[in-house]
């Protein structure tokens, strides 16, 4: 659906089960799923990786795999056992990914990436990128659909947190001028959240889950912002470094953060 030349809608899908719902050709569909595959899949090409191929199936990634290409995998948090890492972006500080094509499947980022893989764009958002990511989206004029991934098709809170962060943004330029229920309820979210985003994510599920898996770095990793200028684009069944010029963002800038002890 095209709405003319001067009134875009953003809408956000919470769950990519909903997908269908929302699936109109000419959307660019930003993936959302912060903790970690698409804050990895930056990290990734901030790094060097050429492309990251995600696939949906441990058994697409095996034949990869046996084809001798690099491959990360996650299930539940945790790296598969027999692939060259999990979904944390700290796997992917590494030279050894330079120059290189990495597969990728985890329990849901690659997911929701195969259901929105027709959209007329599909781009790989993160608060890591979120400024460059946010011009961009804004000098499209185009309806932009914000994709979170969740956790096995249910709603996740630090998906629709980052999704509130770009409507945050996006709605202050006039052009934006259908902005979804969904869409604001989650910039209302962030509203509330945006002074200490850790602090509010205490009590969600994922953020347990990484207490656990004692995955604590994990989370503050992937909650800086602007960290790359990069944009990752879903292009010919591979993702690379969209070809946008990063403005104010330094490319290169993703540091390693310190061990905390909280
Ligand atoms: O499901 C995913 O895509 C992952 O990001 C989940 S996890 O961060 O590895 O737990």
């Amino acid at each position: 659906m095209t709405t003319g030349d001067s009134s875009y809608k953003i809408e956000v899908c919470l769950s990519p089960l909903l997908y269908p719902v929302y699936e109109y050709e000419d959307n660019v569909v930003v993936i959302i799923d912060i903790l970690r595959a698409t804050s990895a899949i930056c990290t990734a090409l901030e790094y060097g990786a050429e492309k990251i191929i995600p696939v949906p199936t441990i058994e697409e990634a095996q034949k990869y795999k046996e084809q001798g290409y690099l491959v990360g995998a996650e299930r539940d948090g945790s790296p598969v056992p027999g692939f060259d890492f999990g979904n944390s972006p700290f796997h992917y500080m590494t030279d050894k990914i330079k120059g290189k094509a990495v597969i990728l499947t985890t329990t849901n980022g690659t997911l929701a990436i195969e259901a929105a893989k027709k959209a007329y764009k599909v781009v790989i958002g993160s608060f890591l990128n979120y400024s460059s990511l946010c011009r961009y989206l804004a000098e499209q004029k185009k309806n932009v659909l914000l994709l979170c991934a969740g956790w096995k098709n249910k709603y996740n809170l630090e998906d629709s947190l980052f999704a509130g962060a770009v409507t945050h943004e996006l709605s202050k330029n006039s052009f934006f001028s259908h902005i979804s229920d969904a869409a604001l309820s989650v910039k209302y979210l962030y509203q509330a959240a945006r002074k200490d985003p850790y602090k509010f994510l205490r009590n969600a599920s994922h953020r347990k889950r990484f207490a656990r898996l004692n995955l604590k770095d994990d989370i503050k990793y992937c909650l800086q912002i602007d960290k790359t200028g990069t944009i990752p684009v879903f292009e010919n069944q591979a993702i690379i470094r969209m070809n946008f010029p990063a403005g104010v963002i330094p490319v290169n800038t993703i540091v390693n953060i310190p061990k905390s002890e909280n």
